[in-house]
C-alpha cells in the first residue's frame, strides 16, 4: 500500500466486509473472479463503509457482480448503467458510484453512454471487464474483438478494426484513464483506489478472461506488460499512446485536471407538482 492511500484511509475496514456471501455463477476460472476480490481489497483500502458505497451494472456475466457484494446494488438494463450512475451520483453526490460491465454492455449497446459520460465529466468510477466476447449470450464477436477472431458466428472474422477504449475515453474527455489485468488483483486494487480518489470520470478497463468462449485469454497471462503504460497528462500524447500500444499494456495512461461536473442544486417536489407539469 502506497503512503497516499494510507493517508486517505479513515476507517479500519477489511475485503470480507464487501462480500455479500453469495456463491458467483461465473465459470470456474473466469477472470471477473479477480476483478471482484480487487474491488473488495479496493473499497476496504479507501475505506468507506459499503453502505456509502452503489454499485451499478448492466447486464452481461459481469454485470452480475454487485449481486456479490454488500454495497448498494443496481443491476439494470443492457447497456444504460451509465445512464443510471450519472443520475444517482448527481442527486446523491454523498454516495461513492461505481458501474461495473463488460465491453459488449459498455462498448457496444452502451456506447454512447460511454462517450458521453466521458464528456460530462461526473465525478465517478466505471470499470469495465473486457473480454472481448459477449460471455453470457454464447460467445458473439464485441466491439474490441481481434478482426480475425474465427467463430461459429462470424466465420473467419467480423474484419472490422477494433474499438480503442482508452483512445475514446481520453479522447471523450474521461479524467482518469487506466488498463489492468484481472489476474492482478492487488494492483487493481490500488489502481480502483486511485480513480475513486481522482476528482472526475474515472474508467479503468480490464482485461478479464472468458475462458468458456474465448480460452486461449489464458495466455493474457503472459502477454501482459505490468506499468507498460506511461502517465501522459496531455491528451494528445496519451490518444497517441493508445493507438500505438498493443492492447496489454497495464497501468495509468492518463490523468487530467478538468474540473468534475457540478452538483446540481436539489429539486424538492412532490409527485402531484411533478404530474401538473407534464398535464396536457
Ligand atoms: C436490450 C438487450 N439487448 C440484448 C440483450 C442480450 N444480451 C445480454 S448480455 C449481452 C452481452 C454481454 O456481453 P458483455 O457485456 O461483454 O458481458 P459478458 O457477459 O461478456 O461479461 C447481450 C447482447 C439484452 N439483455 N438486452
Ligand atoms: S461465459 Fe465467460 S464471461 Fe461468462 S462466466 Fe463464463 S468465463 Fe466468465
Amino acid at each position: 500500500m502506497t503512503a497516499t492511500i494510507e493517508a486517505h484511509c479513515v476507517r479500519e475496514l477489511a475485503a470480507k466486509d464487501f462480500s455479500s456471501g453469495a456463491h458467483p455463477i461465473w465459470c470456474p476460472g473466469c477472470g471477473d473472479y479477480g476483478v471482484l476480490a480487487a474491488l473488495e481489497r479496493g473499497l476496504a483500502l479507501h475505506g468507506r463503509p459499503s453502505h456509502e458505497v452503489a454499485l451499478i451494472s448492466g447486464i452481461g456475466c459481469s454485470s452480475r457482480l454487485p449481486a456479490y457484494m454488500t454495497c448498494y446494488g443496481f443491476h439494470g438494463v443492457h447497456g444504460r448503467a451509465l445512464a443510471f450512475a450519472t443520475g444517482l451520483k448527481l442527486t446523491r453526490p454523498e454516495l461513492e458510484v461505481i458501474t461495473v460491465g463488460g465491453d459488449g454492455d459498455g462498448y457496444s449497446i452502451g456506447g454512447n453512454h460511454f462517450i458521453h459520460a466521458c464528456r460530462r465529466n461526473v465525478d465517478m468510477l466505471y470499470v469495465v471487464m473486457d473480454n472481448r466476447v459477449y460471455g453470457m449470450t454464447k460467445g458473439q464477436p464485441s466491439p474490441t474483438t481481434e478482426p480475425d477472431w474465427d467463430s461459429e458466428i462470424a466465420p473467419g472474422g467480423i474484419g472490422l478494426r477494433p474499438f480503442n477504449p482508452l483512445a475514446v475515453a481520453v479522447a471523450s474527455g474521461a479524467n482518469f484513464v487506466a488498463r489492468a489485468f484481472s489476474g492482478h488483483p492487488d494492483a487493481l486494487a490500488e489502481l480502483i483506489v486511485e480513480g475513486i480518489r481522482w476528482p472526475g470520470f474515472a474508467f479503468i478497463e480490464v482485461l478479464s478472461p472468458c475462458i468458456t468462449f474465448r480460452p486461449e485469454e489464458f495466455d493474457w497471462k503472459a502477454k501482459v506488460q505490468p506499468s507498460g503504460l506511461k502517465i501522459e497528462d496531455d491528451r494528445a500524447a496519451a490518444i497517441a499512446a493508445a493507438l500505438a500500444d498493443d492492447g496489454f499494456s497495464l497501468g495509468v495512461l492518463y490523468k487530467g485536471e478538468r474540473a468534475p461536473a457540478p452538483t446540481p442544486k436539489p429539486v424538492m417536489a412532490s409527485m402531484m407538482e411533478i404530474e401538473a407539469q407534464f398535464a396536457l
